[in-house]
């Protein structure tokens, strides 16, 4: 029952846009008023209507140190009795920088800012100066936040709606954006063949997490390096959700690929709005106001963020929990598909470390095209029954399930149990 979940939807509804802040979280794709967060703690949230849901979303990645970690909780607390914006610099911010550098290997110098959105944008728009270049390859399914330039073919909400692209995006920029296909290098090795001298970048997920999880073909992402280096182009990895989360140093660390620019978000926020680009110093020094891209913030490095942020990256360093996250991720995974398996569901889990989606579908799914043979209806069904039984998903088959370091055994052993009685009903 989420009697007043329903109740605060209908009151939202009034005053903000279908209710929410973020369509995706609407639960139009399932059929479903959206539960009302009160708390979290741990792999835990409870709504409004105290319903209790083991939490898979980890406020789409963020949290993969659980929620109200007692150290971030504390860092923050420290850190808000001595205000919360000054709008200048602090030593925060040079230590976070110093941690990103360290960790991400291809990173050698790094600008905060708010949001994924505002760090694609920003890369997008650095390329573009450093280059003297105005077209962009993209690929199809991938989501690399709201801006103009990478509206186009997207994942997250526009995939979970439904919507090619949106009203608003001025045709004349969106022209200068060429999706492709994903792990189809031949697509964009004849992209290069016709507007090579155009292409100012190639901006990918290296691992996408927005048409559900897909696992990169590694000659595929390498193949990008390489023409990219062919023709003068950038390689921007979008790393908002895979950056210290598939490794420490993410997905470049985990496959080798060295980007010329990395975009972040999530993790490094601690779950406050964060969000980060950098890459090589010659790239990098371009950004005013040493050079002559401008891009700017008043809250960038926002104290709070940056403490939070801050906390999460220093235990991550510390205790690196990939090998445990790894072997829960392959534990939850293979687990659903053995029940599936029993229950006579066609499915493929796709899973890379501790981020994984099921797709309700025979077939392997290695791209958009693949990810939306996947039955919506048989995952809005499974959704719902998992939601009843207090597990709770991303509301949208064209998101990932995100594990964390305060889920266990015992918690992903319920789940699988849970997802048994799911699928026995389809
Ligand atoms: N896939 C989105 C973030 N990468 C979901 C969050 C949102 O759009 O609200």
């Amino acid at each position: 029952m989420r009697v007043i979940s329903e109740k605060l939807f209908q009151k939202a509804k009034k005053c903000i846009p279908g209710g929410v802040n973020s369509p995706v979280r609407a639960g139009q794709a399932v059929g479903i008023d959206p539960p009302f967060i009160s708390k979290a703690n741990g792999c835990v949230i409870w709504d409004v209507d105290g319903n209790e849901y083991i939490d898979y979303v980890c406020s789409w990645g963020p949290m993969i140190l659980g929620h109200a970690h007692p150290e971030i909780v504390n860092a923050l607390e420290e850190r808000v009795k001595l205000g919360t914006s000054y709008g200048a610099p602090t030593e925060l911010e040079v230590e976070m920088a110093d941690i990103i550098v360290e960790m991400v290997p291809s990173i050698e110098m790094v600008r905060m800012v708010n949001s994924g959105t505002e760090a694609t944008m920003s890369a997008i728009r650095l390329a573009r100066g450093y280059t003297g270049r105005e077209k962009i390859i993209k690929f199809d399914g991938c989501y690399h936040g709201h801006a103009d330039s990478l509206l186009v073919s997207a994942g997250s909400g526009l995939a979970t709606l439904g919507i090619p692209g949106s009203p608003g995006v001025p045709q004349d920029l969106a022209r200068h954006t060429i999706s492709l296909p994903f792990n189809s290098l031949e697509s964009v090795s004849q992209a290069f063949n016709k507007f090579g001298p155009e292409i100012a970048a190639v901006i990918v997920e290296p691992v996408p997490g927005n048409m559900g999880v897909i696992n990169p073909d590694q000659a595929f992402l390498k193949g990008l390096r390489e023409l990219t280096n062919e023709y003068g182009a950038l390689l921007i990895f979008d790393e908002v959700i895979s950056g210290f989360r598939v490794a420490p140093g993410g997905a470049q660390e985990l496959y080798d690929i060295m980007p010329d620019l990395t975009c972040l978000g999530k993790i490094i926020g601690g779950g406050l709005p964060v969000g980060a680009y950098g890459g090589k110093k010659e790239i990098m020094t371009r950004m005013a106001p040493q050079g002559d891209v401008y891009q700017a913030g008043t809250l960038s490095g926002n104290p709070l963020a940056m403490a939070a942020g801050l906390a999460t990256l220093k235990i991550l360093k510390e205790k690196s929990p990939y090998d445990e996250l790894d072997k829960l991720g392959d534990m939850l995974f293979s687990g659903l598909k053995r029940v599936a398996k029993a229950a006579g569901v066609n499915v493929v889990s796709n899973r890379v470390g501790s981020m994984g989606s099921l797709f309700f579908t025979g077939e392997p799914v290695t791209d958009f095209k693949t990810a939306k043979a996947s039955d919506e209806n048989l995952f809005k069904r499974y959704f719902r029954s998992m939601l009843d039984q207090g597990i709770y998903l991303a509301p949208s088959p064209f998101e990932a399930s995100f594990l964390s370091t305060a889920h266990s055994e015992e918690t992903v052993r319920k789940t699988i149990e849970c997802a048994s009685i799911a699928l026995k009903t389809l």
